[in-house]
């Protein structure tokens, strides 16, 4: 990125050509491993005068790099026992109540995926999203 500002800081002379150039710097950068916390949030709610629950992972979604690497703890508040899953990464992790598990993905592909909880994927749960884009 930096290769990027610095042909960018030159000005406007020759833009086209340095434009072009910077253009492909920005996106031949080289992987990098980024972290994100992700919190299972847990609480009581009362719905049509029926106690239930709700988990909530906060952030709902994550969003990250191709080519990266992806690092997730996930903060499990919840006193259930709770599922972190990425189908496209074959991620498929448990999280004991109370307790904090880490997830790695590795050569991030372009592209959208579900993360769910496939504990309880109907109920209690909001669907979040893997966002993977330059
Ligand atoms: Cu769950």
């Amino acid at each position: 990125m930096s290769g990027f500002m610095t042909v960018r800081s030159w000005g406007v002379v020759g833009c086209a050509a340095l434009c072009l150039v910077g253009t492909s710097l920005a996106t031949s950068r080289a992987a990098e491993t980024e972290r994100q916390t992700v919190r299972m949030v847990f609480t009581k709610a009362t719905v049509a005068g029926i106690p239930t629950i709700a988990v909530t992972n906060l952030p709902t979604d994550i969003i990250a790099r191709p080519g990266d690497t992806l690092i997730v703890t996930i903060v499990n508040q919840s006193p259930l026992a709770e599922g972190f899953s990425i189908d496209a990464y074959n991620v498929r992790a448990v999280v004991q109540p109370r307790a904090t598990g880490t997830v790695r993905l590795t050569a991030l592909r372009s592209g959208s995926y579900p993360i769910y909880c496939q504990l309880h994927p109907y109920s209690v749960h909001r669907v979040g999203t893997l966002l993977v884009a330059p």
